[in-house]
Order: structure tokens, then C-alpha cells, then sequence
């Protein structure tokens, strides 16, 4: 049992009226030694390979009263409004798929005005430029900062092989510029330009994706939360979007292309649950736009498009997927998307920027500073220090032994084999003295036994 356990009041003897609204809580207690109970929760293991987590007991107790964090999410919505929020979006597809029309319908204004009916005939433009609109727009005293970001000329050219890099210029500058804003010396007024979403415009074709449609997800999914929808929804039936829907899907699984998929989390309700899960089987979102009141089923006055055969109502679920687009992008996971981008995407696009930059994590950096660990430290590596001048040496030493133990060996053979040619020599002199020793001897005893041939001796000498 810990201290704090022994100590605890005994609840059920106080009167029960001190506990009322009261609510059961968690406390934490570090174990061990004081030392280690002070130890922060970030503080990294002997070797600094990461984070260790303290041992901790957990004991359930009653508050006594009131506290107050309750109020906390409060805190949190009153600071919110004060500061409002800030969202970026790129919408991407080829001219004339509704992509203005439908930020208008999004946010029901006219963020960008309404176009001219285009002559088909007319030139398309065929360099991809980068636009932006911002808005400040308020709902029910929430401030909202919207910067939309458009590429006119995307897919217009006939040779479309690169007109995705300044769209991807475009988002790694803006991650670019948070970076840089990060490390400035004050930090305290980062504007968030970050790319927080993507919305991908397919053109209606009943048929499946196009190279061009593959290529580009594949280029900017690892960067933005892509979301795709077709576009112009309404030039197509029912079954034919729910084919093409299939068909798109399956390129995408195939290709290994990220969408953003909104998430569930474990205390979530489970009216959440089925709502995220109803918005999950709409993806790729059917959409249509238009900012233009026709006459409604019951007489009333709807956004929505006039056809000869019927009118298509934007706000209407069962006509298409617009209000579950809106739901996404804005009122149910605006905030997800922002988080999904600065906690995922740009994280990783920071790191693998910074480790192309030879950057590394020095662990040791931020390391608690203890003296005695810090002293032992430094002795184990002034003895490790020595020990390799000690080793150094003695490698040299032996070196040169053996050099010399080599030079001497040397010099041994070759006195040896000196020594060895001269006695060869004297020994081959010596064989000719005697050979010429013998052959006197034999001449002088001819010469006494036979006088005669004393004239010859001459030419021995
Ligand atoms: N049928 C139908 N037409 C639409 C829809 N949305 C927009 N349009 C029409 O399509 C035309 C082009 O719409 P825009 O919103 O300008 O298209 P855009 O994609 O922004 O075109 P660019 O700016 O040229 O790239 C306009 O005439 C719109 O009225 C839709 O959902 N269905
Ligand atoms: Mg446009």
C-alpha cells in the first residue's frame, strides 16, 4: 500500500451531503524513489533511444466538491471565438467541372462570380496557374478565415504530363513557409496557410478514372487529405453514379491511393458512429452546385438546378451528395482535417525535410542534466579515451618490432646466402689447386721416369 493510499479519508463515515455532485476521479501517483517521482514523463532512457513512462498506481476517489475543469471544454469554445478559425482548400479538376459553382454553394456566397456561358470553341488555357480567394465569413458569431485555392489550366493542355507540379509547389511552399515561421525566434503569430484539404474534381464520365485523375492522387495524396467527388452529378442516373462510384473506388484501392476517411474514436456515440459510417459509403461524394433558386417540391424556394424532366435540389440528400461533402469539409470535420495536416502530413513532410537537409535527432539535446551522471559520463569517456591512446600506441610499438625483427631476418638470409657463395668459391678454388696440384705431381713423375718427355713440361707451365 502507497503512502497516499494509507491516508486516505474514509468517505463512507462523512456525511454523504459533503459529496454530492460529486463525481468518481483518477489520480495518478508516481511510484518509487522522490527522485524518480520528479523525473518528467518525457525524460529518455539511458541509451536515449525514446520516452519512458513512469510506473504509476492509479486509485479511485471521490472529489470532495466542485473543482471546475468541467468547465474546461468552455474555456476552450470561449478562446475559440475570440480567435476564429482558419481553413485552406485547393479545389483541383479540369475547367468547366463546377468547382467555383460549388465553393459558392459551400459557403453561400459568391466567392467567386458567376461565369459566362463558355463558347467550347474558345482556346483553353494551357499553363497551370495558382489562384487564391480569401473570405472572412461569420455564422452565428463564429469567425471563419477561408482561403481557397484554384488552378485554372489543370488537365487543359494536351500533354498534361506535368501540369501537377505547381500544385504540388504550391503546398510544399506553404508547408515550407510554416516551417520556416516555426523556427523563427518568436513563434507566437504563425499564420497557418497549410493546405488542409483537397478536393478533386472527376469529371462525370460514367466510366472510371483517367490516367490523368490516377497520376495526379498519386502525386499529392502523402501531402493533403484528398477528397474526391464527381463532378456535375446531375448528368448522370442513379445507377450510373453508383457503377462509377464503384469503379472509382476500386482504382483507388488498387493504386494504394490515401483519401481522407473520416475517423471514429472509441467514446464516440453511437449516433456518431452510424453518421460517419453513412458518410464513409457516399465516398466519392456526387455532387452538384449551383447557388440558384428554383421552385421546390412543396412550392418553396431551393437551391438547386431546372431540368425539362424535374428539378435537381443541391440541399437534398436523396438528389445527391452535396450536404454529406458540406458535413465533411465544414461542419463535422473541418477541425479533423486541420489536425490530420499539422499532426500527420506536415510532420512528416518536416521530418523528411529535414533529413534530406543531413538533420538528425540528437536525443542527447534536450537529456535531463544530472552532475554525478554527467561526471561518470565524462570519466567513462576519458577512460575510453586512454585506453584507445594505450591500444594506439602499443599497435605501433608492435609495428615496429616486427619491422625490425623483418630487417633483421633479412640482413641473416643475406649474409647467409653471402656467406654460403664464398665458401663455394674457395671450396671451387681450392678443387682447382688440387686438380692443378695432381696434374704437376703426375708431370714431375712422368718427367723422372722418362727423361725424354722433359721438353713437354714446358707446356704444362
Ligand atoms: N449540370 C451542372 N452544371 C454545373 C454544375 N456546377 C456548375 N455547373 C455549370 O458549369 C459551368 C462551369 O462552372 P464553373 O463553376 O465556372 O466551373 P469551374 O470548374 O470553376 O471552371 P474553370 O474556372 O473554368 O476551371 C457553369 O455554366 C455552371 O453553371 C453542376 O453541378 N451541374
Ligand atoms: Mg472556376
Amino acid at each position: 500500500m502507497t503512502a497516499l493510499e494509507s491516508h486516505q479519508p474514509d468517505i463512507s463515515s462523512e456525511s454523504s451531503a459533503n459529496y454530492e455532485n460529486c463525481e468518481t476521479v483518477k489520480e495518478t501517483i508516481r511510484s518509487g524513489t522522490p527522485q524518480a517521482a520528479a523525473t518528467p514523463s518525457n525524460s529518455t532512457d539511458a541509451n536515449g533511444s525514446g520516452p519512458v513512462t513512469p510506473e504509476v498506481n492509479i486509485i479511485r476517489r471521490k472529489l470532495n466538491g466542485y473543482v471546475g475543469f468541467a468547465n474546461l471544454p468552455k474555456q476552450w469554445h470561449r478562446k475559440s471565438i475570440r480567435r476564429g478559425f482558419n481553413f485552406n482548400f485547393f479545389i483541383v479538376g479540369e475547367s468547366g467541372l463546377g468547382k467555383s459553382t460549388l465553393v459558392n454553394t459551400l459557403f453561400n456566397r459568391e466567392l467567386y462570380p458567376q461565369k459566362e456561358v463558355r463558347d467550347p470553341s474558345a482556346e483553353k488555357q494551357t499553363n497551370v496557374k495558382i489562384e487564391t480567394v480569401s473570405a472572412d465569413i461569420e455564422e452565428n458569431g463564429v469567425k471563419l478565415h477561408l482561403t481557397v485555392i484554384d488552378a485554372p489550366g489543370f488537365g487543359d493542355a494536351i500533354n498534361n504530363s506535368d501540369s501537377w507540379e505547381p500544385i504540388i509547389e504550391e503546398i510544399n511552399s506553404r508547408f515550407d513557409q510554416y516551417l520556416e515561421a516555426e523556427t523563427k525566434i518568436n513563434r507566437t503569430t504563425i499564420i497557418d496557410n497549410r493546405v488542409h484539404s483537397l478536393v478533386y474534381f472527376i469529371e462525370p464520365t460514367g466510366h472510371s478514372l483517367k490516367p490523368l485523375d490516377i497520376t495526379f492522387m498519386k502525386k499529392v495524396h502523402t501531402k493533403v487529405n484528398l477528397i474526391p467527388v464527381i463532378a456535375k452529378s446531375d448528368t448522370l442516373t442513379e445507377e450510373e453514379i453508383a457503377d462509377f462510384k464503384q469503379r472509382i473506388l476500386d482504382d483507388i484501392n488498387t493504386q494504394g491511393i490515401n483519401i481522407f476517411r473520416p475517423p471514429t474514436y472509441e467514446k464516440d456515440d453511437e449516433e456518431t458512429i452510424l453518421s460517419c459510417q453513412e458518410l464513409m459509403s457516399r465516398i466519392p461524394f456526387a455532387v452538384v452546385g449551383s447557388t440558384d433558386e428554383v421552385s421546390g417540391k412543396d412550392g418553396n424556394n431551393v437551391r438547386g438546378r431546372a431540368y425539362p424532366w424535374g428539378i435537381i435540389e443541391v440541399d437534398n440528400e436523396d438528389h445527391c451528395d452535396f450536404v454529406r461533402l458540406r458535413q465533411l469539409l465544414i461542419r463535422d470535420y473541418l477541425e479533423e482535417l486541420r489536425e490530420t495536416t499539422a499532426k500527420k502530413l506536415y510532420e512528416n513532410y518536416r521530418t523528411e525535410k529535414l533529413r534530406n537537409m543531413g538533420i538528425e535527432q540528437d536525443h542527447s539535446v534536450f537529456k535531463e542534466f544530472d552532475p554525478l551522471v554527467k561526471q561518470q559520463e565524462e570519466k567513462t569517456l576519458h577512460e575510453a579515451k586512454l585506453a584507445k591512446m594505450e591500444a594506439e600506441m602499443k599497435s605501433v610499438f608492435d609495428q615496429k618490432v616486427t619491422e625490425k625483427e623483418k630487417k633483421l631476418q633479412k640482413s641473416e638470409a643475406e649474409l647467409f646466402s653471402r656467406h654460403k657463395e664464398m665458401k663455394e668459391k674457395l671450396l671451387k678454388q681450392v678443387r682447382l689447386l688440387e686438380e692443378k696440384k695432381t696434374a704437376l705431381e703426375n708431370s714431375s713423375r712422368n718427367m723422372l721416369d722418362n727423361p725424354s718427355q722433359q721438353k713437354s713440361r714446358k707446356r704444362i707451365f
